[in-house]
């Protein structure tokens, strides 16, 4: 078709429309998202290094605009239909994160772009979760929370249509898109007014606070937004002067000299005031503000090697003890290398490669390592694009605000969560290796070319 918009396009305007959405239903967001403005500005200034590095791997243009949400669905159905909303802004399933080893009752993915431009057009992310009823015990209660899922939606008629014609079309116009957009953004929406009576509520309250959470209102309302820090520490100390309840520790990995995978830290979330079905008045507790550090992503090999240090220490202490907590951490991350050429020589990080023609001073073919020592190919790590299941479950927990933990005897169900989605989830692995040969093959053509100049 015609004039059809690119879909990083429609993502960019749909994330700015959802963060305004939200500044406005939560100003502490709109507070949170001026005091990581300020701090990243502070770093900028004070690291100027840091700043061309930012430059130089095509990242800086995209911190401000940067952020991740979340939300948690019902039903497969609903899943099945984010999914194709999600497609319409070019964000696709990746990854698959069983929480109920954590105690939650829910498996998740993350919509995300999926290539290297898009990525740094605008790399919006929706940690998305769906409820697993199935995990319930009190199966009288899991099948009243059925019955009120089957008769929600939780997108406008209009917004089914314009999915289809995105779809039908290979994309939307200006016009639909921007109907698009008002209409997509009806289903994150927060709705006071909630969909049950307060016994029911308290009900399924009783059994986890994910699942009032999600049966009790129209539709996903989106819980938080979370905007990309340059120095989480520094960020996480602005919100406590701030007089921000922030959470005792930053999930992730510590602070290290070459940043790794991800570190996240949130301020609890909000008593807000809802009415039931019955018009009695009650409060809920589902919205809060969160910040994130992006480091370097990890392969598999680094990747275990990243969850066998973190597994080494003791995570029942993360919220108790954090000083000993992170003490802890800092130590066990000793034997994880900071140094880029390390890390990129044992593989256990994903690199994009670039190239510096002036080094090429010497004759003759050379080996990858040589290219690399004499300074012709240029190492710069990918930056980790997703999520970690041990983090998010303590985000989840934390602001939770009730100690909901249970233990699930049945485990993860990354089949039946793809038969509700309508795909299989992309393996995050195989589109960072993707981008790692993509780059290196272009470099090594950029270098063979310079030969015959
Ligand atoms: C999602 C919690 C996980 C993250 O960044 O890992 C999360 C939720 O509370 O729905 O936000
Ligand atoms: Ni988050």
């Amino acid at each position: 078709m015609v004039n059809t918009l690119h879909t990083d396009d429609i993502r960019s305007r749909f994330s700015s429309a959802m963060s305004a959405m939200y500044r406005q239903e939560v100003p502490l967001y709109s507070d949170l998202i001026d005091l990581v403005k300020r701090v990243n500005n502070q770093v900028l200034d004070a690291k100027p290094l840091l700043k061309q590095q930012l430059i130089a791997a095509n990242e800086l243009n995209r911190i401000d605009i940067e952020r991740h949400g979340a939300i948690r669905l019902g039903t497969g159905v609903e899943l099945n239909n984010i999914r194709r909303l999600f497609a319409v802004m070019g964000m696709y399933p990746v990854g698959y994160y069983d929480l109920s080893v954590a105690g939650l009752p829910v498996h998740s993915t993350a919509f995300r772009p999926t290539d290297k431009t898009s990525l740094s057009r605008n790399p919006f992310r929706v940690f998305t979760s769906l409820l697993r009823l199935e995990l319930i015990e009190d199966r009288q209660l899991a099948k009243e929370a059925e019955q009120i899922l089957s008769k929600r939606k939780i997108m406008t008629t209009r917004a089914l249509e314009l999915i289809d014609i995105a779809e039908l079309n290979h994309g939307l116009n200006e016009v639909q898109t921007k109907e698009f957009i008002d209409e997509a953004l009806e289903t994150f929406r927060w709705h006071s007014q909630a969909t049950v009576n307060k016994n029911i509520y308290q009900r399924l309250r009783g059994a986890h606070g994910l699942i009032a959470d999600v049966i009790s209102f129209h539709g996903p309302h989106i819980n938080h937004l979370t905007p990309r820090a340059l120095d989480i520490d520094l960020a996480q100390q602005a919100m406590i002067d701030q007089g921000l309840a922030v959470k005792a520790t930053i999930e992730g990995p510590p602070c290290r000299q070459t940043q790794i995978l991800l570190r996240q830290t949130s301020f609890k979330a909000l008593a807000e005031n809802i009415t039931f079905l019955d018009d009695v008045a009650g409060m809920h507790t589902a919205r809060f503000g969160e910040i994130e550090q992006r480091g370097a992503a990890l392969t598999k090999k680094g990747r275990d090697l990243y969850d066998k240090l973190l597994n080494s220490i003791d995570q029942d202490i993360k919220e108790t003890n954090p000083s000993q907590y992170s003490l802890e951490l800092v130590k066990a991350f000793e034997l994880f290398p900071n140094d880029i050429r390390e890390l990129h020589d044992e593989k256990l990080a994903f690199f994009k490669y670039h190239t510096d023609i002036k080094a090429l001073i010497t004759e003759g073919d050379k080996t990858l390592k040589e290219l690399i020592d004499i300074g012709a190919l240029i190492l710069t790590p990918q930056i980790y694009e997703d999520f970690l299941p041990v983090s998010a479950a303590g985000i989840f927990q934390s602001n939770l605000n009730n100690n909901s933990q249970s233990n699930y005897t049945q485990q993860s169900n990354q089949k039946l969560f793809e038969e509700s989605l309508g795909a299989n989830v992309i393996d995050e692995m195989r589109l960072y290796k993707e981008i790692e040969e993509s780059s290196l093959k272009e470099a090594l053509f950029v270098i063979e070319s310079a030969k015959f100049l």
